[in-house]
């Protein structure tokens, strides 16, 4: 770990580290920040109660918490900063052509390779966030049906990664970006994402359409068009037709 403001917490074996760190905010004196990383999780989350596949040693299973302080327009630029902060990171160290796919998730040649889970947790009027994040690093195959969309640094370069090595670039370049943490991120954001200007279909819960995803807004909403309407979305899942 290069900055040593972190304290780091290793973990074998964990259900989730988003929960571990939860229950670590609730429970501990929060003289953070920290970075929990676990070697496998066996109820890893994503969003909306699905769930994340974190094989034993195979990826970088991680959390960070930090005291927040921050404003709702704050808030939302974090957002955007974890993913251009993992994406950079990647695509520096690895050459390979990284992109991001609103809300938050980090492809390869339309698949995933990175999710991110952003939560909160509140302790004595504090707000506290738990930033999840989960890099497929060296699995040389999925189960189905994540096999058709899901990748990972091995599949994409026939190279095994050094997750520590990796850990170590994501947190010192996180550090930075959230030192400088600005709207001129939401433009970062952008420069690294593959979907403004194409189709997408929009998955609502039971609800799905197609329209042409044409920007991100200011508070962070995909803006899409759609029958010739201007539409802003704040959730759901996003799928680019490939044109
Ligand atoms: C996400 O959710 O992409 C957020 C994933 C965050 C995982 C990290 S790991 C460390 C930290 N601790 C946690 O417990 N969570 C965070 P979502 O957009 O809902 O995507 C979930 C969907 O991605 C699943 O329903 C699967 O279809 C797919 N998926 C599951 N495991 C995957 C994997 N390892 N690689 C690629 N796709 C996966």
């Amino acid at each position: 770990m290069p900055d040593s403001n972190y304290k780091l917490i290793q973990l074998e074996e964990v259900d989730s580290t988003n929960e571990y760190a939860k229950k670590l905010v609730v429970q501990e004196d929060n003289r953070g920040p920290y970075v929990i990383i676990a070697d496998h999780q066996t109820r890893g989350k994503g969003r909306l109660g699905r769930l994340w596949e974190s094989p034993r040693g195979m990826g970088l299973w991680m959390s960070i918490i930090l005291k927040s302080g921050r404003s709702h327009e704050e808030m939302v630029w974090t957002n955007f900063m974890v993913s251009v902060t993992v994406c950079e990171t990647l695509r520096e160290l690895t050459r390979l052509p990284l992109e991001l796919k609103w809300p938050n998730d980090i492809l390869i040649n339309g698949k995933k390779i990175c999710g991110i889970l952003m939560e909160t947790v509140n302790k004595n009027r504090e707000v506290f966030l738990i930033i999840g994040i989960g890099i497929n690093i060296n699995q040389q195959n999925f189960p189905e049906p994540l096999d058709s969309t899901a990748t990972s640094l091995f599949i994409e370069t026939q190279t095994v990664w050094d997750r520590w090595i990796i850990l170590a670039k994501i947190i010192s370049r996180f550090d930075d970006n959230n030192a400088n943490l600005s709207p001129e991120i939401i433009t970062r954001w952008k420069s690294l994402s593959g979907m403004l200007g194409h189709r997408v279909t929009v998955v609502q819960g039971n609800h799905t359409f197609e329209a042409i995803a044409t920007d991100i807004a200011k508070d962070g909403a995909l803006v899409v068009e759609r029958n010739g309407r201007t539409e802003k979305l704040y959730a759901g899942d996003v799928h680019i037709l490939v044109n």
